[in-house]
């Protein structure tokens, strides 16, 4: 069963408006939140960005985060999800089409989950990415409904039989069309700052306080094409792919072209926390 607003029902009982803001503008926001043994992961972090999203939108969320925290755990019990995503998204309402905010109208929360496998060989092996151009707006911190452009980047890396597509605005690496992105030089890692350029991942402030923890310096400075493709090591990370390794950008091989110790040491450390879940009771 799905969540709608704050009811559960069978996914073939939902109405979606066809004047829903979503459907019309992609006028709303969403969060992808990870399960492990049934347990959601990182949480609070996500509906704290959820709500920090709503905001930025001039939206208000429909519900408290401690009432959407245990809604989204029914969720995950009713449909006996253990290992998989809780998408969750919330658009503005429905109204007749018009542009500016329609006075006097609801948020539409929808929620429903899938079963999702970890990428396993994609952690183990990595892959190829391909390098396109940022056509994004200035906006990217906001994980809103609008996605075309990442659509389009995502397609363009599976037609050349890649991974992810790696951004670039002017020659400076952004992040993935779905990913951060890392890059390890002379044993330091560094990422793009968290500014109005990309959207700060869960996955990617995660993988700061393992880095903390592992003794390993990080640094969120931007870093060129020419860096990208000259690194030691290069990994991108989300709630899904977790901390996923790139061996090979457009034709160069990066490395030796297998997953660096760096990447491997973060993946071991990820893997302990999920491993932990584990032992968690629910
Ligand atoms: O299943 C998937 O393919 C997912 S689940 C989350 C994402 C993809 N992507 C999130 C994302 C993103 O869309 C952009 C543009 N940048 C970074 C990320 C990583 O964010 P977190 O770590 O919060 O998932």
């Amino acid at each position: 069963m799905i969540l709608y607003q704050d009811r559960f029902m069978e996914r073939d009982e939902l109405h979606i408006d066809v004047e829903d803001r979503g459907y019309q503008f992609g006028d709303g926001v969403y969060e992808v939140i990870r399960i492990y043994n049934g347990v959601p992961f990182l949480m609070t972090e996500h509906l704290e960005r959820l709500e920090r999203s709503a905001k930025a939108i001039k939206m208000s969320l429909p519900y408290s985060l401690h009432e959407l925290d245990l809604k989204l755990k029914e969720l995950v019990s009713n449909n006996q999800l253990i290992d998989g995503i809780i998408y969750l998204q919330i658009t503005r309402g429905v109204a007749p089409r018009i542009h500016q905010f329609p006075q006097g109208i609801e948020p539409v929360l929808t929620a429903y989950v899938r079963e999702l496998p970890r990428p396993l060989a994609q952690m183990a092996n990595g892959g190829k990415a391909i390098l396109v151009e940022d056509i994004r707006w200035l906006r990217c911190d906001i994980k809103s409904l609008n996605l075309l452009p990442n659509v389009l980047a995502k397609q363009e890396a599976v037609e050349a039989k890649a991974i992810e597509a790696i951004q670039h605005r002017n020659g400076t690496i952004t992040e993935g069309s779905a990913s951060n992105v890392f890059i390890v030089k002379k044993g330091t890692i560094y990422t793009h700052p968290a500014n109005h350029y990309i959207l700060n991942g869960i996955t990617r402030q995660f993988v700061f306080q393992l880095a903390g923890e592992l003794g390993l310096p990080i640094a969120e400075k931007a870093y060129t094409k020419e860096e990208l493709l000259t690194a030691d090591e290069i990994f991108f990370t989300s709630t899904t792919a977790e901390v996923s390794p790139i061996v090979t950008v457009d034709d160069q091989i990066i490395g030796n072209g297998k997953p660096g110790p760096v990447t491997i040491q973060l993946q071991k450390i990820y893997d302990r926390y999920v491993a932990d879940l584990s032992l968690e009771k629910h």
